[in-house]
């Protein structure tokens, strides 16, 4: 069975994962895209084959989409998800969930409440899917380096995203370390403290780099800059350092120039070719976990909030000078299973 799929939010994200799902993600196909700048839902839609909607809620409502991506702003998640499991359709939103927890909590509480079968909700943390970050937790995992003490990452970007500010360097970008710190070393992150270098002059909206402290329950302690304006290249980097050696990211295989005395490799400007296999990988198991009637293997919603309150915790961090911060604890809360038929089983809503 082909998952027909709607994508919400056409800009650089939404074109990407619509591309991605339409030409490289087998038992799919997108037929449904949607955006309030219209024109960007109708080149898309050319590009695609698929219809083309202004409104979120006429394509999650579409009786030709079986399944919804949400790549819209990050402010529009939450209403969005929440029409999704209005209507029973599964979602995978990007990341966040939503920038706020109560809006994460709501939409916890509201799939555990009114969805019987698997859970609808998945998150676009896709740096689980990154073959490099799985070889690393794999090698931790095996005990290769003993117990892991620190972790040092980086996440760099060529240039910040117009709109954003301090917070949204958090729960936007920063995000992305603060999930992929806690599934690496599979141990939440208990307490943090937000840490400001000199910023740079380029960008007055924002704090830039900024540094995170976070410290996991099995006593870890990871250290992470983000550089949203660093310039010179997107640049991810991630070494994890334990008691007999350390497991770092190795760079993406890149072509080397010699000349002229002298040595260099590129940088991408932005992230999809970095994590272009991580991106597949993601929608290709969230597609078969759908058309197999299985729960899917991606970031849940419960995961979603674990992170965005580590995010509102480094914000209360940044708003007191950087003192550490407790995180709230950890919420597991497990949605209703019962028998039902594979498909319709996921696709499945009650209540
Ligand atoms: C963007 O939304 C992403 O998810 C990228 O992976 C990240 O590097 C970038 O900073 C975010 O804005």
């Amino acid at each position: 069975m082909t998952v027909r799929i709607g994508v919400i939010g056409t800009g650089v994200m939404g074109a990407e994962h619509a591309r991605v799902l339409q030409g490289n993600v087998s038992g799919a196909t997108v037929t449904a895209v949607a955006d309030t700048v219209y024109d960007r839902a109708k080149a898309v839609a050319a590009e695609t084959g698929a219809r083309s909607f202004q409104s979120a809620e006429e394509l999650i409502t579409s009786p030709f989409v079986d399944a919804v991506l949400i790549a819209s702003h990050d402010t529009a998640h939450a209403e969005q998800v929440k029409a999704c499991l209005t209507s029973g359709k599964p979602v995978l939103c990007e990341k966040p969930l939503a920038p706020a927890v109560g809006e994460c909590q709501d939409l916890v509480s509201l799939e555990a409440s009114s969805v019987r079968g698997n859970p609808l909700i998945s998150v676009g943390f896709m740096r689980r899917f990154h073959p490099a970050y799985q070889g690393l937790k794999a090698q931790l995992r095996e005990g290769v380096i003993g117990q892991p003490l620190m972790m040092l990452s980086s996440h760099r970007n060529v240039r910040s995203y117009p709109g954003g500010d301090s917070a949204s360097t958090i729960t936007n970008s920063g995000i992305h370390e603060i999930d992929i710190t806690a599934w690496l070393l599979d141990s939440p992150i208990e307490t943090v403290s937000w840490h400001a270098p000199r910023s740079t002059s380029v960008d007055g909206s924002r704090q830039d780099p900024q540094v995170f402290h976070l410290r996991t329950a099995n006593g870890v302690l990871t250290i992470v800059d983000v550089f949203l304006n660093a310039r010179y290249g997107y640049d991810v980097r991630c070494e994890v350092v334990g008691e007999t050696g350390s497991l770092e990211l190795a760079r993406p295989q890149q072509t080397m120039v010699n000349q002229g005395l002298g040595r260099s490799r590129s940088y991408a400007d932005d992230w999809r070719p970095v994590f272009a296999d991580a991106y597949r990988l993601q929608s290709q198991a969230w597609v078969d976990s759908l058309a197999s009637g299985t729960p899917s293997p991606l970031a849940s919603a419960t995961d979603a909030l674990n992170a965005t309150r580590v995010a509102e915790a480094l914000i209360q961090s940044m708003n007191a000078g950087g003192a550490t911060v407790a995180v709230n604890p950890e919420v597991t809360i497990q949605a209703q299973s019962s028998p039902g038929s594979p498909l319709e089983r996921t696709l499945s809503h009650v209540h």
